[in-house]
């Protein structure tokens, strides 16, 4: 299967995140990302495919945010990584901001997602790779697999959030539609719900979003993934939440897996991107679901027998010491 990857997602790496009222690690390390390779081994470097495809997705003003933020940032006369700490809830008031503050509250919803001197070039190569991996699969392999990383399915049109800058999985689905593919389903098998992605096609009939992932009840992003959010227009339908409660192990996760590939194989997807994240992982040090390394691979063999060709994008997993044979496992499947 192929692998790609560029060595400039390493370039993203900010300090810390807010937790629980203080700050920690941020856990969204580039080591993730050398413990995938050194399971997989050596993986392609995406061609470059410029900003286009990334514009079909995101507003043209919060790619320009997000190009300049930090530098925005230093010239304030900061340290560190940029961080937000105001959001516009009550309204997002369509003034002329210019102070780096008021942009990074009006480009994101949390505050686990600093942009650091290398957040714009590693989130770009990360689509690149995705896209290289969608490429490869409409080009008649059957399954390519993108390390995207940072990951994408927080982060909306014109927000970042959750880890997520760019929306590889969206932007994914979105060549694969201006390439002439009518129907592309969207599989988001991270624990947490991939709000973002659901946002972006909520209202689109031709792109079918499906998500297992913790119940937002319990869990982040808590505000979306809940069973009663289908869609709305001509996207009413197309969406389809499968919230699970913590504990879950691979019985009840298969059931909701069935669930979903009923549904993907009844919209007649031409393509399947699979947002994979790992933290799934009984292991996972903010998860609580209770999949084992070996069930991933049932799972991969289990979507693979759906029989649609399939670009894997990597999402979440922090149990770093189990994280490359989680993937490697679920890849088998395939
Ligand atoms: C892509 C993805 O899996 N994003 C998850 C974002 C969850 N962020 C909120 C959870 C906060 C947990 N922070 C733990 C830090 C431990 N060092
Ligand atoms: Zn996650």
């Amino acid at each position: 299967m192929r692998i790609f990857w560029d060595d400039r997602q390493r370039l993203h790496a900010p300090a810390m995140e807010l937790h629980n009222g203080g700050f920690v690690p941020f856990a969204e390390t580039p080591v993730r990302a050398d413990a995938i390779l050194a399971v997989l081994g050596p993986a392609e470097a995406p061609p470059d495919l410029g900003e286009a495809p990334l514009r079909r997705v995101h507003s043209d003003d919060y790619l320009r945010f997000l190009r300049t933020a930090h530098a925005a940032w230093r010239a304030a006369g900061r340290d560190g990584d940029a961080a937000g700490y105001v959001w516009p809830v009550v309204r997002r008031r369509p003034t002329r901001l210019a102070r780096i503050d008021a942009l990074l509250g009006r480009y994101s919803y949390d505050a686990s997602t600093p942009v650091a001197a290398g957040t714009w070039e590693a989130a770009y190569w990360s689509t690149q790779s995705a896209l290289a991996a969608t490429g490869a699969v409409l080009d008649g392999a059957p399954t390519a697999f993108a390390l995207c990383r940072p990951p994408g399915h927080h982060c909306g049109a014109d927000y970042m959030g959750g880890y997520c800058y760019l929306n590889a999985g969206a932007v994914a689905a979105e060549a694969a539609v201006a390439a002439g593919v009518r129907r592309v389903a969207i599989l988001d098998i991270d624990y947490h719900h991939g709000n973002g992605t659901q946002d972006i096609f909520y209202a689109r009939g031709d792109v079918l979003f499906v998500s297992i992932h913790a119940d937002p009840a319990t869990d982040y992003p808590f505000y979306w993934g809940h069973a009663d959010e289908t869609g709305e227009g001509e996207g009413e339908g197309a969406t389809l939440n499968l919230p699970l409660p913590r504990g879950t192990a691979i019985a009840t996760y298969e059931r909701a897996l069935e669930t979903a590939l009923e549904r993907i194989a009844t919209f007649g997807a031409e393509l399947l991107v699979c947002s994979y994240g790992a933290d799934t992982f009984v292991g996972d040090p903010i998860s609580f679901f209770a999949l084992e390394t070996a069930d991933y691979a049932a799972i991969g063999r289990r979507i693979a027998a759906v029989g649609l060709p399939t670009a894997v994008l990597m999402e979440g997993g922090y149990a770093v010491d189990t994280l490359g044979a989680n993937v490697a496992a679920l890849l088998s499947g395939f």
